[in-house]
């Protein structure tokens, strides 16, 4: 039945709706208050947040005016002693505190990790023993842009997780690529500062696109394999949802019975791993920044709970520590799948989003060396450098040595220290003798037993040394995992790749940059410095190392698999013209796959057929864009009728005669993304305006409405339709 325009008022509804506060859920909170000593007065951890009825200060004194300060005459000067303003003022001056010098934006979420057990051989940590549940706090994050910036700029991302285990807080600073930039430590400061901003202006945000990045790393041919992950789909995730994990660095895992095993961590996204296309990325950052963090929150109070599974690569602790040629202490190899699988040890459900940002994702403090026993470090110089930097931070970001006391970074297990004092102290130490040995307050606290204390070094014989700055010389090999990675490419993904390289040295003012980094990329693969060097126009370099051939490890590609379509977001557009029960249907059909669906009409309020409910429009044309869908359904796209729209043109409003500009935009996205779209009715007209062979691959138009859908939902699956892209150097 073809729907008839509202007659009721302009609706006053939100374009989504107000949502329903979730139930609190005690385990999925920050933790509870457990006082460093334990505390005195048993008040709640959140004993200093809001309570009672009446506006106070901070000394609860309730307020009986604060919105006028205190003035001699209501037209005279402001008053000093004036308390209530000072304080309110003073606090507000000071709300700030420095943000992160690397990692700076982020979002984060409550959740619960579930061990297999399948660890339990290889580590002794309790939180790994089978089916042990511990609560989790995890933060993503992008690397260079300052806490306000965009969220789907081409970057690393940090993927930091902290178990609130029953033994101490265990945490898994990793991020979404396996190998580092640097080999050693002393190098962080150099490659941060030439990535970041160019200090004079200031610019750019957030970005590598430009000359002092590419100097560093043409220089430093060390960073050459991590700068290709980023040049790849990696470096523009679709979500934080659909990325993978990596602990980077090679650990130590020490079983019951002292064995170790040198391991890998990964964390391996249950909904797929899946990346945004660099136009899409771009676009994106206009028109929401907020696109990542918005889509973790919405998913979670969606009930879409995000999930990754825990994995170990595991290799014997050898004396070389050296696993099929690759050196296992050097950050900026990792090792191909193929040759070491990855072995599920656990899941990680996220479930909850923090109550308050600065309470939780801003204050959180993760730590490489907060360590549980049974989980060990490396001698990887760049892991050491790191076990010193996080607690120095802290102490900075966070003003002082007692930043263990926030409620976020309260360890589950009881805390019995003789750390004292010191900025911001909220425990009230009892007793006299924080030393030890002591008598006096009966010799307690008292030592762990070696079996269950944590921080117990494994006995490791350090070859005769001399005190020297130098790496070992298996370090030397820069270039053979970037071409490992190059290749296991499928055509698309390098052709994004050339793409991403001609962009980035596209931006780079200095010739001498752009010819020093193809001539890295020259070592790397010769057709992709080939075609990179012809998009920038510049003479190709050639090779300078003889780098070794590796084979290709198919692991490593995005495309080819199938994934889970709940947590898609697909837009349906329709007008006033259009078979409203037939959208009502479209829509339940993918709600029970776990799909959201969203409405998009012409202008906000309700549309409403004749005799069926009115469907509430959730985006209208001027508020969506192509890039906040994974697939289109196109059912309408007519301009708004001139009444709803005074001033607009009105011979393009006639419903139905004319596809809205915005539409033919949104589709054209949506085809050039390689986004799946369907159509019936009207909609197939919304092709042609944009210029859509309905024969195109992804296209699913026809005249039988029930079978797009479910069309719809396969190509959902493969995520992009990729036949659409040029295949490598074809599109340069
Ligand atoms: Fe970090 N890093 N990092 N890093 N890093 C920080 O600590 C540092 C490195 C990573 O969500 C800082 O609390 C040094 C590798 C993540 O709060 C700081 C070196 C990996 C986060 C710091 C490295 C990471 C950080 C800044 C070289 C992947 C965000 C604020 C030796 C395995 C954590 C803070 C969060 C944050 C130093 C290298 C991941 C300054 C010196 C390798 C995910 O301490």
């Amino acid at each position: 039945m073809p729907g008839a325009p509202s007659s009721e008022p302009a609706s006053v509804e939100e374009p989504t709706g107000p949502r329903e506060p979730l139930p609190p859920k005690p385990d999925q909170q920050a933790p509870e208050a457990v006082s460093p000593t334990g505390s005195p007065t048993g008040a709640p951890a959140n004993a200093r947040a809001q309570s009672g009825q009446y506006l106070t200060t901070a000394q609860g004194l309730r307020l009986a005016d604060t919105d006028h300060s205190l003035k001699a005459g209501s037209r005279g000067p402001t008053l000093l002693q004036d308390h209530h303003l000072r304080e309110k003022i003073t606090h507000f001056d000071h709300e700030r505190i420095p943000e992160r010098v690397v990692h700076a934006r982020g979002a984060g979420a409550h959740g619960v990790f579930r061990s297999y057990g399948t660890a339990s051989k290889v580590t002794k940590a309790g939180f790994l023993a089978a089916d042990v549940e511990t609560p989790v706090f995890v933060r993503f994050s992008t690397v260079l842009g300052s806490r306000g910036s965009a969220d789907t700029v081409r970057d690393t991302r940090g993927f930091s997780t902290k178990f609130y285990t029953d033994e101490g807080t265990y945490d898994l600073v990793g991020n979404n690529i396996p190998v580092f930039f640097i080999q050693d430590g002393i190098k962080f400061p150099d490659i941060v500062h030439a990535a970041k901003p160019h200090p004079d202006r200031e610019i750019p945000q957030a970005q590598s696109a430009h000359d002092t990045f590419w100097d560093f790393v043409s220089l430093h041919t060390e960073a050459q394999a991590h700068t290709l992950w980023n040049m790849s789909d990696r470096g523009i995730p679709r979500s934080y949802r659909t990325m993978e994990g990596f602990g980077v660095h090679t650990f130590r895992l020490v079983n019951a019975d002292g064995e170790t095993t040198l391991v890998k961590f990964h964390w391996k996204p249950k909904q797929g791993v899946h990346s945004l296309v660099w136009e899409e990325a771009q676009i994106i950052n206009g028109m929401d920044p907020d696109f990542h963090r918005r889509d973790l929150a919405d998913a979670i109070e969606a009930g879409a709970y995000p999930q990754w599974e825990l994995g170990i690569q595991a290799f014997p602790d050898t004396e070389d520590q050296m696993f099929e040629g690759i050196d296992l202490l050097d950050p900026t190899k990792f090792v191909p799948e193929e040759l070491a699988p990855v072995q599920p040890i656990g899941l990680m459900t996220l479930n909850a989003n923090p109550t308050n940002y600065f309470a939780e994702t801003e204050q959180i403090a993760f730590h490489p060396g907060h360590l549980v026993p049974g989980i060990d470090v490396t001698n990887d110089p760049l892991l050491q450098v790191r076990l010193f930097s996080y607690l120095d931070t802290q102490i900075s970001r966070l003003g002082g040595p007692n930043f263990a006391q926030l409620p976020i970074n309260r360890p589950h297990a009881p805390v019995n220290d003789m750390l004292r004092d010191g900025m911001h102290q909220t425990a009230v130490h009892s007793g006299v003798a924080p030393y030890h040995p002591n008598s006096l307050d009966g010799g307690c606290p008292f030592m762990a037993g070696q079996d269950v204390g944590a921080f117990v070094e494994v006995p490791e014989e350090i070859a005769e040394a001399i005190k020297e700055r130098r790496n070992p010389a298996s370090f030397d090999d820069h270039y053979s995992q970037a071409r490992l990675f190059f290749r296991s490419m499928t055509p698309v993904e390098q052709d994004h790749i050339i793409q991403a390289y001609t962009f980035e040295l596209g931006k780079c003012y200095e010739a001498a940059v752009r010819e020093r980094q193809l001539m890295a990329l020259a070592n790397i693969d010769a057709g992709l410095c080939e075609a990179v060097a012809k998009g920038l126009g510049m003479p190709v370099p050639g090779a300078t190392v003889d780098v070794p051939d590796s084979e290709p490890s198919p692991a490593l590609s995005q495309l080819g698999g199938t994934w889970p379509v709940a947590g898609r977001v697909v837009g349906i557009v329709a007008d006033a013209g259009s078979d409203l029960s037939l959208v009502a249907a479209a829509r339940e059909a993918l709600e029970s796959e776990g799909i959201v669906p969203l409405l998009v009409a012409p202008v906000g309020g309700h549309l409403r057929a004749d005799d069926g409910p009115a469907l509430t429009v959730q985006r209208t044309y001027l508020t969506a864009r192509s890039t906040e869908f994974d697939a289109l359904v196109l059912v309408g796209g007519a301009s708004p009728a001139p009444d709803a729209m005074p001033g607009r043109d009105a011979k393009a409003g006639e419903p139905g005669a004319t596809v809205d500009p915005r539409v033919v935009l949104m589709a054209s996205e949506a085809f050039r993304h390689g986004k799946a779209i369907g159509a019936w009715g009207s909609g197939a007209s919304c092709l042609d305006a944009a210029g859509i062979p309905q024969d195109a691959p992804g296209i699913v138009a026809g005249d039988d409405p029930g079978a797009v859908i479910p069309a719809l939902q396969e190509l959902l699956s493969t995520h992009r339709a990729w036949e659409r892209f040029p295949a490598a150097g074809t599109s340069a």
